[in-house]
């Protein structure tokens, strides 16, 4: 199946501004599900609120736009229901980690089979440029004039301590890694998150003057790298990419499926 055979183009062309990381991103997902070869019935997205949240309109898989926060709570009550389907969250930082908050840890807990990806911006895109639990201290946003004062958290030490059994962090610039990231992430048994630095150029990018999308992206290569790498160990100011935790462990639909047959013995 081509990458194009994938898409609703129907919906197009799409919302996001000119240099919206958020387009890569669904780009980079598109080429990892064909190249794991799911076809598109076999796929469902679910979605909360947000600029990121919008990627389910355009793919041409089941999916469910629903509300802020709660796109894991609603991907989770289809897993188990359905477990044989592939189930893909794609999540702002927002949704994910400050309403939908709650909800990001215990399916990382509980290790369901579902692809969480937080599309992180650093900022509430959707609603103007508020700032979110990941612009960190320092940062300018319409709800921070005079620069935020909130500490920030990082993702995938999060993501590790609740549970998660995959955890990756890529950026939108470095596209054939997220491509192969997405493929591992998806085919992996268990909950997985992949952590996507993007770049909203139109309120994180200008209130913080970091250039135009282009020097947004420069931004990405010049201050990450690969775990493992030299430059890393050399520079550890730098932020970690690659993949940091690929366990095998007991997925939580199988050990629901074992409970029910146990009930049901005891029952006969
Ligand atoms: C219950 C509820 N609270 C608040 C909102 C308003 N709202 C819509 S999107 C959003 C945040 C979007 O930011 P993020 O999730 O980081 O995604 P982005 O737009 O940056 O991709 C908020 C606060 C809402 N739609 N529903
Ligand atoms: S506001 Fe930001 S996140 Fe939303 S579409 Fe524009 S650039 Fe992307």
């Amino acid at each position: 199946m081509a990458v194009k055979d994938y898409l609703r183009e129907r919906f197009f062309p799409h919302m996001w501004c000119p240099g919206c990381g958020h387009g890569t991103v669904l780009n980079t997902l598109l080429r990892a599900v064909e190249k794991v070869g799911l076809n598109k019935n076999e796929i469902v997205m679910t979605s909360g609120i947000g600029c990121s949240a919008r990627i389910s309109g355009y793919v041409d898989f089941h999916s469910l736009h629903t509300l802020h926060g709660r796109a894991l709570a609603f991907a989770t009550g289809v897993k188990l229901s359905k477990p044989e389907l592939t189930l893909l969250v794609p999540m702002g930082d927002g949704d994910a980690l400050a309403i939908g908050g709650n909800h990001f840890i215990h399916a990382a807990r509980r290790n369901i089979d579902i692809t969480a990806i937080v599309m992180n911006n650093r900022i509430y895109g959707m609603t103007g440029g508020q700032f979110s639990p990941l612009s960190g201290v320092g940062k300018k946003a319409t709800t921070a004039p005079y620069t935020t004062i909130d500490n920030s958290f990082d993702v995938v030490a999060l993501a590790v301590a609740a549970g998660a059994s995959f955890v990756a962090r890529t950026t939108t610039y470095h596209v054939q890694e997220a491509i192969e990231i997405f493929r591992k992430a998806i085919e992996h048994k268990g909950f997985s998150v992949v952590e996507v630095l993007t770049q909203c150029p139109t309120h994180y990018g200008r209130k913080n003057k970091e250039g135009d999308a282009v020097d947004m992206l420069e931004i990405y290569k010049n201050s990450t790298a690969k775990i493992g790498s030299k430059a890393l160990a050399d520079n550890p100011s730098l932020l970690g990419r690659g993949i940091f935790v690929d366990n095998d462990l007991p997925e939580y639909c199988e050990e629901y499926e074992k409970i029910i047959k146990s009930a049901m013995k005891e029952e006969a």
